[in-house]
């Protein structure tokens, strides 16, 4: 069964073993600092945090919510127990055939069990944590979605953007970059002298949290999407400050609109990003004045902040299932796998060769399409893409270099990259170069190619059947 909401999940999550209680935790570096220890732990566990200091008891913050492959799964409504490629495979085949499952109206939400308007909103009372050492300030909005109708198709955008918490009544919304759907929508309110109705969600349906970062069409609203991956339409109530439609389950609910940047900015940032560094000082960023804060009883924050790599939001590289789709709908055969590492900024893609050529037009899709990414590798079918061992066995075996790499000018990258020159950004510069290396047998002697020492998949898995216990200390024979 899926989960009904943050909670159900939660406990989903206790199921598995896989939470840590922890109480009378700081949220000035301490929490975040546990939950970037804790997911650099091989069992990545997720927290829970309570009796937070400073806070009042049973307002938590939840973290590394879907940090694992298995909890990724669990978020997707994918068996858990599938092996890691398994999964994603699975999410790429269930995302095709998603149907849009439109939201369905409640006249009552759990959110509406504690709601302060006016003079008596005070966001200091919310538990928003100073993630890392040299951020600007405390985030509310970490893993929250925000909320927008576009004024032209009525239609409801639902995507993660960072929120800044500026004293009472104050944040701040914050755009990688004027493409995002928030961004656009925002300066069609604004270009009429208005502000813009906005609503940010926070302690979301997991299933939320994953459509909010799925890069979907204008016009197509995350919600749609999330009702789709849980088989069931997400309820909502209209929001009664802005009439946006909110996510009724959701922890905690934040109401107002975002002004327009003539009416003020306020300082922005810095904020550790995913690639383990800052990216820029504090920059000017359109405020949201907040009119309304709604809350369940015993609120649970979603907290998930960006961490040094491997360290990711989710287990599973959901971008690495695009990818594969892409791959598959491009005509690329063959394709066994395809996974990323290091935070989306390495990709890999496994394919049984079948001619010459077949590797390069495969990294080259995939490198055009490599958000970030400096590297793609191809490997053969025999070599476990989310295996990074084994991924550099075939770089360092297979690879010859003065052959086998290639590099891609001028391609996709984004300021957030820490290697692109000031001065370069400064100019408005925000590309890279990209290499593919393929690490695969060489397609015209493949087959003479020295045979691997190595026990196949089968023999691993008969071996591990009888005698994987003893191995592991685990029985006496
Ligand atoms: C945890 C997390 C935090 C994110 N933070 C931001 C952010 O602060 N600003 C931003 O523009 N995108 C951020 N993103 C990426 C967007 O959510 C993502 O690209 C999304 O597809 C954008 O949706 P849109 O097409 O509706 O604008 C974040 C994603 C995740 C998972
Ligand atoms: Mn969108």
């Amino acid at each position: 069964m899926i989960y009904k909401d943050l909670r159900g999940f939660i406990k989903q999550v206790e199921g598995l073993g896989a939470l840590r209680h922890i109480e009378g935790a700081d949220p000035h570096f301490e929490i975040g600092g546990i939950t970037e220890v804790a997911a650099g732990t091989p069992e990545c566990p997720a927290i829970l945090f309570d009796r937070i200091k400073g806070f009042s008891p049973g307002f938590r913050v939840f973290t590394n919510a879907t940090t694992t492959p298995q909890r990724a799964a669990l978020a997707l409504g994918i068996d858990p127990a599938l092996q890691p490629l398994d999964a994603l495979k699975a999410w790429m085949a269930k995302r095709q055939t998603l149907k849009a499952q439109p939201p369905v109206p409640l006249k009552d939400a759990p959110f509406m069990e504690n709601s302060f308007t006016g003079k008596n909103v005070d966001m200091r009372a919310l538990p928003a944590p100073y993630w890392h050492r040299k951020d600007g300030g405390p985030y509310i909005g970490s893993g929250s979605l925000v909320i927008m109708r576009d004024p032209d198709g009525g239609w409801i955008n639902a995507s993660i953007y960072r929120v800044q918490v500026h004293g009472e009544n104050k944040v701040t919304i914050q755009f990688d970059h004027q493409g995002r759907h928030g961004a656009v929508i925002a300066r069609k309110y604004w270009a009429k002298g208005e502000a813009c109705p906005v609503a940010v969600v926070n302690g979301e349906d997991p299933a939320l949290f994953i459509a909010g970062f799925e890069y979907l069409p204008d016009g197509q609203s995350e919600y749609d999407f999330a009702g789709s991956i849980k088989g069931a339409p997400i309820e909502v109530m209209a929001g009664p400050i802005t009439g946006l439609p909110l996510p009724a389950q959701a922890e905690i609910i934040l109401e107002g609109e975002l002004l327009p940047p003539e009416r003020g900015t306020l300082p922005e940032g810095p904020f550790g990003e995913f690639t383990g560094y800052y990216a820029a000082e504090a920059r000017p960023s359109p405020v949201m004045q907040v009119t309304a804060i709604h809350h369940r009883n015993d609120p649970i924050l979603l907290g998930s902040p960006p961490m040094k790599p491997p360290r990711f939001h989710f287990g599973l590289p959901f971008r690495a299932a695009s990818m594969w789709s892409n791959l598959e709908m491009a005509g690329v055969s063959d394709v066994v796998g395809v996974w990323q590492h290091v935070a989306q900024l390495m990709t890999v893609i496994a394919i049984r060769q079948r001619y010459a050529g077949h590797a390069k037009r495969a990294a080259l899709i995939a490198a055009a399409n490599s958000y970030m990414g400096r590297l793609v590798v191809v490997v053969d079918d025999d070599v476990d893409p989310s295996n990074l061992a084994d991924v550099m066995w075939a770089v360092t075996t297979r690879c010859e270099p003065s052959e086998q790499i290639d590099i891609v000018r001028n391609a996709w990258s984004s300021a957030l990259d820490p290697r692109i020159p000031l001065a370069d950004k400064d100019s408005g510069i925000t590309s890279h170069s990209k290499a593919i290396i393929e690490a695969v047998k060489p397609f015209a002697w493949k087959d003479k190619y020295p045979p691997t020492s190595a026990l196949g998949q089968h023999e691993m898995r008969e071996i591990e059947r009888k005698w994987g216990d003893v191995i592991r200390g685990r029985t006496v024979r």
